[in-house]
């Protein structure tokens, strides 16, 4: 069915037909040990459309024990080039299904059609990358003179554990997946349960692929009852974690118990650095996408605005017109921005605002929470900006996760960079400049793991992605990403 088709269903019955039922365990849908389930929340009504499966510590040990099966009987040894040939089918399997799967991913996590089409097109992209890479794994060669030879190559670490926020539910699932599979390891996953579906469609598709049963196996339910049995299994040989700084602590601990490998993507605080010769208006767009993409809920949002004091009134009058002027909706019908993607989240993101108020902050544009003007339901926050926030002031330091923009006034480079780099997080940052030497020094001086030049979100898959400081460690996407899921042999031979 079309993205229309498939819209017009939902708007009649408020579900979607072939949702996906159960875990996915050893290339099948599975019944789960224990038969219970929870309701999935389209954040754009706030009504549940869809259940799913609330897995246990059962679940759990089955999937894992799948995975640990086909790791060592039928994959390891599989072909480069036909993993490769796998990975490039569900590629194109996701395009042939991107209008069900960006459906689904917009009902689930609230975001507009556009941006979750841009997410399964990414998505698309990953398996391609990937792809391409499993037969250009090479190892080195070590010069050990005449009597030796020194050689090393990249084995596959084993069993992988993935466990994926709401925010970018099939991105990140893609994102693991690909490489993880593509090094020859198997795959044990857990989505946020929040958003349960894409990520099991996502092993459906490598299974109809061609993907050996086992390799990919994708359990629902909660983080307490899935996700925590899951990162201290001890058949789990290496974990991808993205989600909050305090659960990614907790799961970086349990890890060390069983000395697992570990990678961390946390949040971030992301700075937006603005020069006085930038070009205005293409800025002031791309400012605009930083922070309201997906209603600002990105760990790489650029949620702090540091402008150059010479240019501020002009610029911020530009951009506070134009954040008034941004439609909110329904995903489904393609706002600018949409909901936010709990009740829960919702709330935290109004807490900030109400302290905010408490203390004076000049709010200069948005502030409050807000339902879909078309229906009056949802969860959604106005997009906001905070004029002359301090740099110790709750709203410059801590993740709001939310379209809330602050702004801060620089006196120039030097003093950017400061502001910039006073902060926990270390993810990514954005600079503004014409002047590509003086963008090219910021660069070299912020902490950040990606620094953005004129375009804020430039680069792809071939861009390695990860944190500094608190938003993490470890890097996913590119060549750095395959590696994570590699382990490293050395070989030395005598052979005179
Ligand atoms: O995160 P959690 P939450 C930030 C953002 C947000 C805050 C809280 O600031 O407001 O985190 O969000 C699973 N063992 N980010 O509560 O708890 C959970 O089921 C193993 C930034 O949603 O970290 C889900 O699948 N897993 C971020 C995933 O962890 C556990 C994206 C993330 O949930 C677990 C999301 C446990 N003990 C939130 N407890 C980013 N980096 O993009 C929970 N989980």
């Amino acid at each position: 069915k079309s993205a229309a088709e498939l819209t017009a269903e939902y708007l009649e019955t408020g579900t979607l037909e072939g949702l996906p039922n159960g875990h996915f365990i050893d290339g099948a849908f599975s019944r789960p040990v224990h038969n219970r389930s929870m309701e999935s929340l389209d954040p754009g009504s706030a009504k549940a459309f869809a259940s799913f499966t609330a897995g246990t510590e059962a679940d759990v040990d089955d999937a894992v024990s799948s995975a640990r099966k086909a790791f060592d009987t039928s994959w390891r040894d599989v072909l480069p080039v036909e993993r490769a040939r796998i990975l490039l089918r569900a590629s194109q399997l996701i395009l042939e299904n991107i209008d069900r799967l960006a459906i689904v991913e917009c009902l689930d996590s609230g975001k507009p059609l556009n941006e979750a089409m841009g997410d399964v097109r990414g998505a698309a992209r990953t398996f391609e990358y990937y792809a391409g890479a499993c037969d250009k794994l090479q190892g080195d060669s070590f010069p050990l003179g005449p009597d030796y030879l020194g050689y090393s190559i990249h084995e596959p670490v084993g069993v992988t554990a993935h466990i994926i926020p709401w925010n970018f539910p099939i991105s990140t699932a893609a994102r693991g997946f690909a490489p993880a599979l593509a090094a020859g390891c198997a795959v044990v996953a857990k989505p946020a349960e929040q958003t349960p579906f894409t990520a099991l469609m996502l092993a459906e598709v490598l299974s109809q692929a061609g993907l050996p049963h086992g390799l990919c196996n994708v359990l629902t339910g909660t983080g307490q009852e899935v996700g925590a049995p899951l990162t201290r299994h001890t058949g789990v040989d290496h974990i991808t974690f993205t989600g909050s700084v305090l659960t990614g602590s907790t799961v970086m601990k349990t890890a060390a118990d069983d000395i697992t490998r570990v990678v961390l993507e946390l949040g971030g605080k992301s700075p937006v650095v603005v020069m006085k010769d930038c070009d205005k208006d293409k800025t002031v767009a791309g400012v605009l996408g930083a922070i309201y993409e997906h209603a600002g809920q990105i760990c790489s949002a650029g949620s702090r605005l540091i402008i150059d004091k010479a240019i501020h009134d002009e610029f911020l009058e530009k951009l506070v017109a134009k954040t008034k002027a941004l439609s909110l909706g329904h995903g489904l019908r393609d706002p600018n921005v949409g909901p936010v993607n709990s009740a829960q989240h919702l709330d935290k993101i109004n807490g900030f605002l109400d302290r905010a108020k408490a203390r004076g902050l000049n709010i200069v544009a948005g502030g409050n929470v807000t339902v879909d003007p078309e229906t009056g339901a949802g969860w959604f926050f106005e997009p906001t900006i905070v004029d002359g926030v301090d740099q110790a002031d709750e709203l410059a330091q801590e993740e709001v996760f939310g379209p809330v923009l602050t702004v801060q006034v620089a006196d120039d480079a030097d003093h950017a960079v400061a502001l910039a780099n006073d902060c926990q997080y270390g993810l990514v940052a954005g600079i503004f400049t014409r002047d590509f030497s003086a963008a090219h020094q910021m660069a070299r001086q912020i902490d950040a793991g990606q620094i953005y030049i004129n375009e804020y979100f430039a680069g792809g898959v071939e861009v390695p992605f990860g944190g500094n400081k608190k938003s993490g460690f470890g890097r996913e996407k590119g060549i750095e990403g395959l590696k994570s899921y590699c382990k490293t042999k050395s070989v030395a031979a005598k052979i005179s």
